[in-house]
């Protein structure tokens, strides 16, 4: 059912740049185990410390999209959402963010009072861009090679930068010519969605053309393959390079950084600020 229910009038009231996404995974299978809790009251706890520690916003997913993974039918995704879209509906001190590939999952959490939809297949699904439209949210497109389970099977890129950027460009495009409005829309390379370690370096170095494209951008390296790659260091003993990739891209101008590791990040994008003489926007 399309418009029936009211619009969000300023779905990015939380953004501020450089601003914390924390992560929360209502998932048996996610690769850190920082931020995952498959129970409802772990959950329901997370959101809380998430908003405690100082994220701007939260956001909720309930499918692992770590390369390798499986997908996960909608509705065994909206059966594990469901008592934290009810924790989300009674209240909550953060803005919270739904990260699905599924429209019908994106329609039960806006109705649970999400303001962000954030899509890592860029709005795959024909039902995304028109949902999104209807109800005045915003969405986060990520750009993503192929599908989690065979994404990282020898990813080959001319120009990755390039292409990344083209995708976005057109994705958004595709977006605002379903009637969402550009300054609702968010962009993100997608590190380790179908690269390699040097097309994920690239792409850190390549943010500023990212962000030319005149739209926030967020970033995602928490604790990810690469860190470990760089530093040699297990998911537990990633969070000192997460920190160091995510100031880097900060300085490349992303805006938003998708964490596991909220206070700690809030602390060295603090820091990060103060020395740049307040917001780096
Ligand atoms: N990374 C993951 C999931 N969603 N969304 C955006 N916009 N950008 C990202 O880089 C991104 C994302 C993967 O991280 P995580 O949620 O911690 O793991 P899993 O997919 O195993 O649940």
């Amino acid at each position: 059912m399309t418009g029936t229910l009211s619009r969000i009038s300023d779905p990015l009231s939380w953004l501020c740049a450089p601003c914390v996404m924390g992560i929360l995974n209502v998932t048996p299978d996610s690769f850190a185990d920082v931020g995952r809790h498959a129970g409802a009251p772990g959950a329901a706890a997370r959101i809380l410390a998430v908003a405690a520690e100082g994220a701007a916003i939260c956001d909720v997913g309930a499918e692992s999209t770590r390369p390798g993974a499986q997908a996960v039918p909608a509705d065994e995704e909206l059966r594990r959402l469901e008592p934290t879209l009810a924790a989300i509906a009674a209240g909550v001190d953060i803005p919270i963010s739904i990260d699905t590939r599924h429209a019908s999952t994106a329609r039960a959490a806006i109705d649970a009072g999400a303001v962000l939809v954030n899509d890592v297949s860029a709005g795959a699904d024909p039902g995304m861009f028109p949902l999104v439209a209807d109800r005045g949210s915003a969405i986060c497109l990520m750009h993503m090679r192929g599908e989690p389970a065979t994404m990282q099977d020898d990813p080959r890129y001319d120009d990755v930068v390039d292409e990344v950027r083209a995708f976005l460009e057109a994705r958004l495009e595709a977006a605002v010519s379903a009637g969402i409005a550009e300054d609702h829309v968010l962009l993100d390379p997608g590190i380790g969605f179908g690269k390699t370690l040097e097309h994920n370096l690239a792409l850190l170095r390549g943010i500023p053309a990212i962000a030319a494209l005149g739209r926030p951008v967020v970033v995602g390296v928490s604790r990810k393959g690469m860190i470990g790659a760089i530093t040699g260091r297990e998911i537990e003993d990633r969070l000192a390079g997460s920190l160091g990739a995510g100031l880097c891209a900060v300085a490349g101008g992303a805006a938003v950084l998708r964490v596991h590791d909220v206070c700690e990040t809030v602390d060295a994008l603090a820091a990060w600020t103060t020395i740049n003489g307040g917001d780096t926007a």
